[in-house]
């Protein structure tokens, strides 16, 4: 967590700020490993607080390190508030794009004389790259899922439900020690595999359909994100040519995934192929995104996201294609950039498989 710390205090001088405080659940859970649901971090130039309430206390001193622990006479915001001006601090800096205009205006009212400067993505920006740690544990969350991918296959059948495919996946996921399922489980099957999100419902299976199944487990509080397509029966044609196209899309921008190019430009390499073969208004959706500690982080492999690749970043490459009333394929696979191009973390088969 040391570097993790020292990395916010550049920020702090970059801001002239003598103090900083961190509201966001992942920030804090990054900041200190702190796993629990209510805390409050506050930064100085020199020392770590930690004000958590009374449910919390016990554990905040078993798992961090290095902070003053702070018991609140109130509420946390309270102790917050008094501790910033028994500190004397002057200009302090806050999560703009996580405080509540409500909590800010608070704030305003009981420190009246601090300076409070709104901060954008400042923990998110050091989250981005992802250190050792924070690489295990993806690795880890990323096998999960993909075992529990290969356990799945027998269970898929004509008959069975969407929603019993997503059940017995995430059961699956939490036996082999996973802490949650990172998101609903997309089981999407026949006409509804043309949605992109199609959380499982109680229909059923039937002979002949692509079945887009997009799922992840968490482990440790990080989240791995991968998705397959298989078909019950013998592919047609239409099936197995949208298959072969998102496959080599995937392929494509797995192999242009590298340090120092624009997120966008490995965005183009899937969209322009796709486009070329003639369903680019079914590609409605970026190529991917970033994750960790949250399902969906910044930057994305999107149109518009000229963030520059950097090694250390865990992303998605998710290419899709869908068509109503037909179905959709969608594959998708969590890399980790590395000094020359990306490992990808998740090792299920990419080819389609018939069942
Ligand atoms: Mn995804």
């Amino acid at each position: 967590m040391k570097h993790r710390i020292e990395a916010l205090r550049k920020i702090m001088q970059e801001n002239r700020l003598d103090g900083l405080f961190v509201t966001k659940q992942e920030n804090w859970q990054y900041l200190s490993g702190f796993t629990g649901t209510n805390a409050i971090l506050l930064f100085t130039l020199s020392d770590n607080y930690f004000i958590t309430d009374f449910r919390y206390l016990e554990q905040a001193q078993q798992e961090t390190e290095g902070f003053h622990i702070i018991k609140p006479r109130t509420v946390v915001e309270e102790a917050l508030a008094d501790q910033i001006t028994s500190l004397g601090l002057n200009r302090v800096g806050f999560e703009g794009d996580n405080l509540t205009y409500s909590q800010y205006a608070g704030y305003k009212e009981k420190i009246p004389g601090v300076e409070l400067i709104s901060l954008f993505q400042a923990v998110e920006k050091i989250r981005q790259i992802k250190d050792e740690q924070e690489i295990e544990d993806l690795r880890k969350a990323a096998s999960i899922t993909d075992q529990a991918f290969d356990y799945i296959l027998d269970f898929i059948r004509p008959g069975v439900r969407e929603s019993e495919i997503a059940l017995e996946i995430e059961y699956y996921m939490k036996k082999q020690g996973a802490q949650k399922s990172a998101f609903d489980i997309i089981v999407a099957s026949g006409p509804r595999a043309a949605l992109p999100h199609g959380v499982a419902t109680d229909k059923e299976l039937a002979a002949g359909e692509l079945v887009i199944l997009d799922f992840g487990a968490v482990f440790a509080g990080y989240h791995a994100d991968m998705t397959r397509t298989v078909v019950l029966g013998k592919p047609d044609a239409d099936q197995q040519k949208v298959y072969d196209i998102v496959l080599t899309a995937q392929k494509l921008a797995l192999e242009a995934v590298k340090p120092d190019v624009k997120c966008s430009q490995v965005d183009l390499v899937a969209r322009d192929f796709i486009t070329v073969n003639g369903y680019g208004a079914n590609f409605g959706h970026g190529l991917g995104h970033s994750v960790g500690l949250e399902i969906h982080e910044k930057p994305a492999f999107a149109p518009r996201d000229d963030t520059v690749v950097r090694q250390g970043m865990a992303m998605t490459v998710e290419p899709g294609i869908y068509l109503s009333n037909w179905g959709g394929v969608r594959i998708e696979d969590l890399v980790l950039v590395t000094g020359s191009g990306c490992e990808i973390l998740s090792r299920s088969p990419r080819e389609l498989i018939i069942l």
